[in-house]
């Protein structure tokens, strides 16, 4: 363990291209569970799977659940950055870190201060009418009761993608370039489960491929460092 950090350490050092890749599990540490986690979403009782809530037909269906699900377990007040996202704030300004692509929807890595962000999934903190587009505040959606309407009629609506949605076709091809450009690619907090953002990996090229995951992922094989850690951890120490 303690030579794959130092040998992570070192390709980070020695780059100033390297692309971060990350999930849910880069922000349990502040405090937000993730899905598959034994703590995380899916493992807590609901009345639907969050799955189903989280998919396009449910929110049309039945915005009112929806909102309650979002407000209760989507939106968690007073939430901080964490070791993993200010470190590769720093890297970024340090100019070893080109991009971070993240499967999240929490808005962490541009509150420590990451200026290229590719937010795959979208962010909790936009909001827009589902029917006019017209954009809102966050505050619109993520606090207060009930469904929230625009002045057209149409239900507000969070800027992520819901399952069932594609995603935006702008954000995946910048991911795309920056994963296949990349020199060192550093995936981390994620169980490689959803797709299409998990098949991203399947765009790197080179041979310093590094996956930081608590629990094993199903690409295991595919890196060349494997690093069965706490990210926040690790970050605290690269
Ligand atoms: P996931 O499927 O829940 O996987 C998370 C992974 O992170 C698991 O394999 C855990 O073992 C691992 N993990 C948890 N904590 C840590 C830690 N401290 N250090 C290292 N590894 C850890 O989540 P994915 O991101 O893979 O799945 C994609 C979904 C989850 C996306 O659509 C997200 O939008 C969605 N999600 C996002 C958030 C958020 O924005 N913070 C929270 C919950 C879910």
């Amino acid at each position: 363990m303690e030579d794959a950090v130092l040998t992570l350490k070192k390709w980070i050092d020695e780059s100033d291209n390297v692309v971060f890749f990350g999930g849910a599990g880069v922000s349990t540490e502040s405090g937000i569970p993730d899905f598959r986690s034994v703590d995380g979403l899916y493992n807590q009782k609901w009345k639907y799977p969050p799955e189903e809530i989280l998919s396009a037909s449910f929110f049309e269906r039945d915005p009112a659940e929806y909102y309650r699900f979002h407000r209760e377990k989507l939106v968690i007040d007073g939430v901080k950055p964490n070791r993993a996202h200010l470190r590769l704030a720093e890297l970024e300004k340090e100019g070893h870190l080109r991009a971070v692509i993240t499967q999240n929807i929490d808005g962490l890595h541009q509150a420590a201060g990451s200026k290229n962000v590719l937010e795959l999934h979208g962010s909790i903190l936009r909001a827009y009418c589902s029917r006019c587009r017209r954009p809102y505040p966050a505050e619109v959606i993520n606090h207060g009761e009930g469904v929230p309407r625009c002045s057209c009629g149409g239900v507000i609506r969070p800027d992520i993608v819901l399952y069932e949605e594609p995603l935006d076709q702008d954000v995946m091809s910048k991911a795309l370039h920056y994963i296949r450009q990349a020199e060192v690619l550093i995936i981390g907090g994620t169980s490689l489960n959803v797709y299409p953002a998990a098949g991203l990996i399947r765009y790197y090229r080179g041979n310093k491929l590094a996956l930081v995951n608590l629990s094993a992922t199903p690409y295991d094989s595919f890196a060349d460092l494997v690093i069965h850690q706490k990210i926040g951890e690790l970050f605290s120490r690269i």
